[in-house]
């Protein structure tokens, strides 16, 4: 069949995996917003992960945020995928994937907005916040039209904000390596304390036991066969 408008054939035997961010990064005034309350700015986003145009297989990306927000769905038919607001509080956003093959069924995803540092992120001055998840779609025996959407996507150059991961990977499994140490070291210390307490044990309990014995040769003192 030449086309595929009306061809619902599948690619049998084919797996498409694409690997996604969602989440949001969130900024702090500084102060309460006099007219309305309002305390952070913050973009809700969904990206692919590794930087690919993603508008080839995308028809468009729902945003449902709290009801209180004015046109709460927020749709974005071509990238970037992502909403920016202020607001004073953190809630649940809908996120809706649709694809270029109505065929195909929608990926609903649900990210926790976050807002407010944690105490050790605020004593140390940080002022941006990230909060992000790494996801993947599976597309299992696509469609020919999917399959050929999903085939040619365009990659989109670095920008100097995306995350590098590469530099992120060895920074974490070096803190997990630091992490390691200190709880080798604080268990090699209690096990020290554990083995010096233990001899402690031992020695009262034989002292117990010798002054137990005098106590009891006291009353009962040996008897002299010799005499
Ligand atoms: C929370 C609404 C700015 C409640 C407890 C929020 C909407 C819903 C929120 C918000 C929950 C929009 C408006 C008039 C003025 C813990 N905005 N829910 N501003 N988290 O920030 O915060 S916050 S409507």
């Amino acid at each position: 069949m030449a086309g595929y408008s009306s061809d619902n054939s599948r690619v049998k035997g084919t797996i498409i995996t694409k690997q996604i961010i969602f989440g949001n990064k969130s900024s702090y005034f500084g102060k309460k917003r006099e007219t309305d309350g309002h305390t952070h700015s913050w973009t809700c986003y969904f990206k692919s992960f590794n930087n690919e145009d993603m508008s080839s297989y995308i028809k468009k990306v729902q945003f449902k945020l709290h009801e209180s927000y004015a046109n709460p769905t927020r749709v974005l038919s071509k990238p970037p995928y992502e909403v920016n607001e202020t607001g004073w509080g953190e809630f649940e956003i809908q996120i809706k994937v649709y694809f270029m093959d109505p065929v195909e069924r929608p990926v609903t995803l649900y990210h926790l907005l976050k807002l407010f540092q944690t105490e050790a992120a605020l004593a140390s001055g940080k002022k941006n916040l990230v909060s992000e998840y790494y996801d993947e779609i599976i597309f299992q025996d696509p469609t020919q039209m999917m399959h050929q959407c999903l085939l040619s996507t365009r990659q989109i150059p670095f920008s100097k904000q995306d995350t590098d991961w590469v530099e992120k990977e060895q920074r974490t499994l070096q803190s997990i390596s630091i992490a390691r140490q200190k709880i080798s070291n604080e268990i090699s210390e209690l096990n020290e304390r554990l083995k010096a307490s233990k001899e402690a044990i031992q020695h009262f309990q034989k002292e117990i036991q010798k002054v137990e014995k005098e106590q009891d040769d006291q009353i009962f003192p040996a008897v002299n066969l010799t005499q």
